[in-house]
This record gives structure tokens, sequence and C-alpha cells, in this order.
């Protein structure tokens, strides 16, 4: 008798929107995967990777048993070999080389996660080093910056009220390709569609008329990387034309004049000059963000990964700020999740440049140092050097500027050990893998995403499948790991609980808690009895209560933008003949490096060309869908050119997280892809020079077509380097 049809609910986790899936499984096989028409943030909506969550669970490339490197080849090994061979390993380094020579490195799915989330520390704990890493410096990391320095804490992120905005800013994101980032918007085309339903706009500032860009009511062009221009002299036309208006914030702002002498020499000429983008039309956006009521301005990783980020961000909110656009319904808004809701008090409020890396001096961030230096710190010899990583759900040597640095680097450590269950570009120079059960096999409740989410909602959803049989979770791979690293240490170390158990304990001590003296008296099975998830309401106005400064205000200009505004007054923006600026590109059915092994996401039209404009080809003379070779400081490669007008003149545009065709990945269907790592071009000493970040847009490279000289960049601190 076939089993049973059930239907599950469960969020999916592949990007920040978190959409509600229906799912309908018999026995180990999944029928259907749609849109949870009841879910009260996503409402049935789904992309193209939702359907494929079912491609990782039956996946025959993941891996489901610890592997070990033997020679050429892997071969699966028990857990317990597995933890005791890494403790001993891990432990051996440490002893020989000190503990930071051992490092972390974290990508991106561990914050979509919860299990990730919540049980790291027990390894961290237990290996001891002061060397981490993780893909927050190739993304987000100046908004955390702006966060910490502004509000206190670097994840009071607030986020646009979408809902309800009259007039929305977007600069360098496109949220219709990627579905929201910093911003949790499920279905963000009908959301941005209502915009413009009730009477309202939005606009695209980016260097490609990209999908979002299409269905604005107006797409500027800009010249990439010189956005922190253009948001000047948006703020000095707000002072110029006295339509400066901080509203119920007004007594909480230290030094608005400060910001008003910072702007002025930044005028609406001078940006015109350096972005291309008119000065009476910079001073229009800034017209519209102070004269529309519920206007917002909202900036990703076109303004966060580039030479300007963290100042781009800082600009970003003080034009928020100084328009009455923060804090208010239409606005930006904190959220108010069941978990994680920050409040004066509250743990991991981060800090900065407490400590510098030790080859090219760069500042950590809440314990971290930039991913950009992760190749230098292995490859450069002496007291401190990187010997021994730990990668967690992380593909640097795609994801990471200067990949093949990084491919070199890895390949020279004294041993590596990775928690993950494909064997891509990155994991196959471990010695061991520690595959985790995949999405679908373990239960979930979305600690990050809640938190950045334009709607408050709450959902937890059970495990869809049973794990397999001699299966762990990436939770108890910590937990287990912890223990056998401490042990060999001879270190006391406890388990953690599973993280259901720690997730009821937040919502507890939550805003929506009896503790907190809500009436709805929240717990996490009372969650548990929504399956589609608890609406928890609309964002509100609360950043007064809810900041945790030292002196609860809001302190606007911090001596780092000062000297990053130097650095901006004295930058002529001008590229030499023949460089073109390479900027990146999201499709909807990627997502970043990992998801190219479901034959449903990579079938159809090739989506990793570079593209150029079509007068850029002529003048290099050369011909579309040619093969051309491109160069930048670091490397070349070799790929397939369109002719494009959505990029501007002088912008080539390549995707990253492709070339998977290389020896050593065991990934059939992402091995028979074409297409290079965008990453082989961008350049690890190109960084956002306040907060390191990576700056993988806006990078300087040349089609060797035309000319075979190298191209030069100039960072003005860094000049000496190269
Ligand atoms: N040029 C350029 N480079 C970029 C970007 C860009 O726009 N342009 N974007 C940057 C951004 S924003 C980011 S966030 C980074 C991402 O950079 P990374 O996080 O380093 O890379 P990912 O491609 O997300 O790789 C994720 C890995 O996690 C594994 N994995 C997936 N789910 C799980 C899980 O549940 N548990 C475990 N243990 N492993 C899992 C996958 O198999 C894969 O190996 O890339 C950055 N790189
Ligand atoms: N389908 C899909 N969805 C994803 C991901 C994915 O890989 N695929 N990745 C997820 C992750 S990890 C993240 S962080 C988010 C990112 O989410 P978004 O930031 O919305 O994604 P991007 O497509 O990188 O958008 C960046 C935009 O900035 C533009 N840009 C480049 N340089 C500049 C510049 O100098 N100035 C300006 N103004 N614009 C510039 C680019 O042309 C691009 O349109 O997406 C998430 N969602
Ligand atoms: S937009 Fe797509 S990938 Fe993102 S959560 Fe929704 S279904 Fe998943
Ligand atoms: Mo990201």
């Amino acid at each position: 008798m076939p089993a049973d049809i059930q239907t599950h609910y469960r969020a999916c986790n592949l990007c920040e929107a978190i959409c509600g899936l229906e799912i309908k499984t018999q026995g180990e096989q999944v029928l259907s995967i749609k849109g949870d028409k009841n879910d009260p943030l996503s409402h049935g909506y789904i992309c193209p990777k939702g359907t494929a969550m079912q491609d990782i669970y039956t996946d025959p490339d993941r891996l489901r048993r610890p592997v070990k490197k033997q020679g050429d080849s892997w071969v699966e090994i028990s857990w317990e070999e597995a933890f005791s061979t890494v403790a001993e390993k891990l432990t051996a380094v440490q002893d020989q080389h000190g503990a930071d020579s051992v490092a972390f490195y974290a990508g991106n799915p561990n914050v979509h996660n919860y299990g990730s989330m919540t049980h790291a520390s027990v390894l961290r704990k237990a290996v001891q080093t002061k060397t981490h890493f993780s893909a927050t410096s190739l993304d987000q990391l100046p908004h955390h910056l702006t966060s910490l320095s502004l509000y206190g804490h670097q994840s009071l992120l607030p986020v646009p009220d979408i809902d309800h905005t009259n007039y929305m800013l977007i600069i360098g994101g496109n949220p219709l390709a990627s579905n929201g980032s910093i911003m949790t918007v499920p279905n963000v085309p009908k959301r941005l569609k209502a915009i413009q339903e009730r009477g309202g706009r939005f606009v695209v500032i980016d260097p490609r008329r990209t999908e979002t860009a299409e269905i604005a009511d107006q797409h500027l062009f800009i010249r990439p990387g010189t956005d922190a221009f253009l948001l000047m002299a948006m703020l000095n036309t707000l002072f110029a034309e006295n339509l400066v208006n901080t509203g119920h914030l007004t007594d909480l702002l230290v030094g608005v004049d400060k910001v008003r002498s910072a702007c002025e020499s930044f005028t609406p000429e001078l940006a015109e000059q350096r972005t291309g983008v008119a000065a009476e039309q910079i001073r229009q956006l800034a017209r519209d963000m102070a004269n529309i009521e519920g206007a917002v301005c909202y900036g990703r990783m076109g303004v966060s990964v580039q030479v300007y980020g963290t100042l781009c961000q800082w600009a970003i909110n003080m034009i928020n700020i100084l328009t009455h656009s923060l804090d208010v319904r239409g606005g930006m808004m904190a959220s108010s999740p069941a978990f994680g809701f920050v409040k004066p008090g509250e743990s991991g409020a981060g800090h900065f440049a407490a400590f510098h890396s030790r080859v090219s001096g760069l500042p950590e961030f809440a314990g971290e140092l930039p991913a950009t230096v992760m190749a230098e710190e292995m490859l450069t010899e002496g007291e401190g050097q990187i010997r021994g990583l730990i990668s967690i759900a992380g593909n640097p040597v795609l994801s990471a500027p200067n990949g093949q640095q990084i491919d070199q680097a890895l390949a020279g450590l004294d041993f590596m050990v990775s928690l993950d269950f494909y064997i891509n570009e990155t994991t196959q120079h471990a010695d061991i893998i520690l595959p985790p059960t995949s999405a679908l096999e373990h239960d979930h409740y979305d600690i990050a995403f809640h938190r950045l989410a334009v709607h408050n909602t709450a959902r937890f959803n059970e495990a869809v499948f049973e794990p397999a049989a001699g299966t762990l979770h990436d939770w108890e791979i910590f937990n287990q790991l912890g223990q056998a690293i401490a042990a060999h240490k001879g270190m006391d170390s406890k388990p953690l609980p599973s993280p259901d158990k720690l997730v009821d304990k937040g919502i507890q001590r939550g805003p929506y808690s009896a503790a907190a003296g809500h009436e709805l008296e929240l717990t996490l099975d009372k969650i548990k009895q929504h399956p589609h998830g608890l609406d928890l309401g609309r964002l509100a106005p609360s950043l007064p209560e809810r900041l945790c400064t030292s002196d609860g205000k809001i302190t606007l200009l911090a001596d780092y933008i000062v000297k990053d505004l130097q650095r901006l007054g004295v930058d002529q923006a001008v590229t030499e003949a023949d460089e073109l600026l390479l900027i990146g590109r999201r499709h909807i059915r990627s997502n970043n490096s990992w998801m190219h092994n479901s034959h449903r996401l990579v079938k159809g039209k090739p989506r990793w060309q570079l593209l150029m404009h079509p007068d850029d080809l002529a003048e290099h003379k050369i011909d579309d869908e040619s093969q051309v070779r491109i160069q930048s400081r670091v490397g070349e490669v070799v790929t397939q050119v369109l002719a494009s007008d959505e990029v501007m003149r002088g912008v080539v545009s390549l995707p990253h997280g492709w070339g998977h065709k290389r020896a050593g990945v065991s990934m059939g269907i992402a091995s028979e892809q074409e297409g290079v790592s965008c990453n082989d071009l961008t350049d690890d000493q190109l960084i956002d020079q306040v907060s390191g970040n990576a700056a993988l847009n806006g990078v300087p490279v040349r089609s060797l077509r035309r000319s075979p000289k190298l191209p030069r960049i100039v960072l003005p601190e860094l000049a000496g380097a190269f």
C-alpha cells in the first residue's frame, strides 16, 4: 500500500524572504512544493528556488556521512573517527603554532539555519581562537557598523516599511532578483506595485537597468562606486533648501550642525561630475524624500559592497533621519520580532577595531576580521600565520575576492575541516568534511530574518522528513565536535539543549511574552499551534525606547566618517582610458554559489555571461557573443560576452558563484555548467577602507582585446602595498 499523502508547512530558508511553503509528500517523496497561501508574511508567494528545496534533499551528490580525503579520493568514515581525528589534528596545529593559528570561516547559510546560529558557540568555545571570518564582510558589514555607531547595537537594523511607503528610493539593490536583503520581503513585485497603486512611486539608482528598475517609476544610471557623492549631495540639498525635519527624534540627535558642515562641499554639481546623475535630478531626489510623507531611502549590495560601503550606509541613515523618515510609518523602522528583539542591555551589541589583522592591519568587527585578509593571513609566514581552518557553510573560493589566491591558500593549510554537504570548490581542500542534514530534515525557526521583516510574524516548522539514519544536524555536529575537542584539550564543555529549547527561552523573554506583560503570553508551543505562522502585526515606531547607545542618544557624525569624507573629497573618480568597472548580477534562479546542482534551476538560457554595452563592444572591437578575456589586478578570465544596453557605458556585469568546472568538485550538474568565477577578478585589496568590507562592485578591469596593459588601482592608503 502506498504511504499516505501528507501536507507540511515549512519556511524556505534559501534567501532572506523566508516564504512559507506548502509541501506535499508521500513516503520519502516530495509530490509538490507550492507557496503557503495562509502564511501571514508571504501570502502564497514562492520563487523558483523554493520548489528546488527538494533537489537538495534528493541530490545524490549530497554527502550523508563524514568523508576523509585519501590521496585524490574521499572515503566515508564514522562520526566517531571524524570527530576524534578533527580534534586531534586541530589541537596539534594549535599546540605547534598557537591558538589563533586555527581560523573559522562561516558562510551565508549559517544565518538561514537556526541550529547553526544557536550552537556554533559550543565549537568556538572549544577551539578558542581569536581568528574568525565570515561572509558578513563580503556583504552587510557596513550596515552593522553603522547601526552600532548610530543606534548602539549592530542588530538594530531598521528596514523599509514597504507596505506603507509612498516613495521608495532603492540604491544598489535588485529585490526582484534577490527577493530583498536586510529587508525580508516575500513577494516584492506585488509590494512594489502596491506602492504605485496607492499613488506612490519608487525610483532605482543602479549602473544596470535591472529587473527592479524595469518596473520602477524612474531609473537613474550611476557610475559604480560613486554613490557617496550623490548621497552627500542629497544631504547638502536638504540643508541648502531648508528641508531638514527631524520630527520626534529631534531631542535625541547629537550633531545635526556637524552633518551640515560635513556635507557643505559636496554639492549636486560635484556629484553630477562624479556620478553621471544630473545635479537637478539629485536635488529632486532630496526634495521628494523631504516632501513626500512616508518616504524611505534604502540601499543594499551595490552601495554596501563597494569602496565607500560604510559611508554610503551612514549617509542613507542620515537622509532618513533628516527627512523624518526614520522610525515613522512608511519610512525605515526596526521590526519587533518574538525572538531577538533588540533593546537596551541586549548582548551582542558589537565592537569595532578592538584589534587588527596581522598583515594589513584591518580592524575587527564583533570579533571578526574582514574576509578580504583571510588568504594573506594564511600565505604570509611568521608568528600568527593561519595553519588550520574550520569552514562552516561557506564557499570563499567562489565568493570572496581574489578567489584563486584563496584556492592557493587553502591548498597550503596543515589541516582543514568543513561542515558542508557538498564537495565543492572550497571544501575539496578539506581533510575531513562533516555533512549536516539537509533543510527538509530538520525543524526550523528563522532567527535572523524575522528580525529584518517588513511585517512582524513568527513561525515554527517541524521537519518534513525524518533525518536519514546515521546523519546529524548542524547543531548536533557543533555539540559533538565541540565536546570532542574540549575533551582532547582536557577542558570542560557542555552540549547545549536542542535549538527549539533555546529559541523558546528567548521567546519567553521577548516582547510578546508573559514576562513582558503581553496579552499573547507567547511561547514556542503557542507558535507551534499556528503552522502557517503567527501574525504579530505591522511595524511600529519604537526607536527612542530601543536605542542601545550609552547616552540614549544618536550621535550622528563619528570620527571615522569625518575621515572617510576626506577620502571622498579628494576622489576624482576617474577611470583610466580602456578601463571598465565590473559589477555583479543576481538571478532569481541562482543562490550565491551553491544551488547550481539543481537541474531545474540551471536549465534554460545560460546566465553566467559578461554583459557589456554595445558601444563599448564596438569601441573595444569585440564581437557580440564572442569569447573575451577580462583582466584585473589579480587575475583574468575568459568568458562569453553579450551586448546589452542594460548596463551603462564603461560598466561590465558578471554574476558571482559560477566557475564549477574544475578538478576536485563533485557536483555532477554544477560542474557541467559553463561560466567563470567573477571573484577570480575581484580584488582582495579593493575594500571599504572604514570597515574592511570587500568592494566586489566597481572593480577596475580591462578587456585584453584592446590593451594588454594591467589595470592599476590606486587606493590612497594602500598604494604602497603593491
Ligand atoms: N563578486 C561577488 N561576490 C560575492 C557577492 C557578490 O554580490 N558579488 N555576494 C557576496 C555575498 S552577499 C555573500 S552572502 C557571499 C556568500 O558566500 P559564502 O557564504 O562563502 O558562499 P555560499 O555560496 O553561500 O556557500 C554556501 C555553502 O554552504 C553550504 N550549505 C548550504 N546549506 C548549508 C547548511 O544548512 N549547513 C551547512 N553546514 N552547509 C550548508 C553549501 O553547500 C555551500 O558550500 O558571497 C559574496 N560574494
Ligand atoms: N536569486 C538570488 N537571490 C539572492 C541571492 C542570490 O545569489 N540569488 N543572494 C542573497 C544574498 S546573500 C544577498 S546579500 C542578497 C543581495 O540582495 P541585493 O543587494 O538586492 O542584490 P544584488 O542583485 O546584488 O543587487 C545589487 C545591485 O547593485 C547594483 N550595483 C553594483 N554596483 C553599484 C554601485 O556602485 N552603485 C549602485 N547604486 N548600484 C550598484 C547592481 O547592478 C545590482 O543591481 O540577495 C540574496 N538573495
Ligand atoms: S523568494 Fe524564493 S528562495 Fe527566497 S524564500 Fe521565497 S521561495 Fe525561497
Ligand atoms: Mo549575502
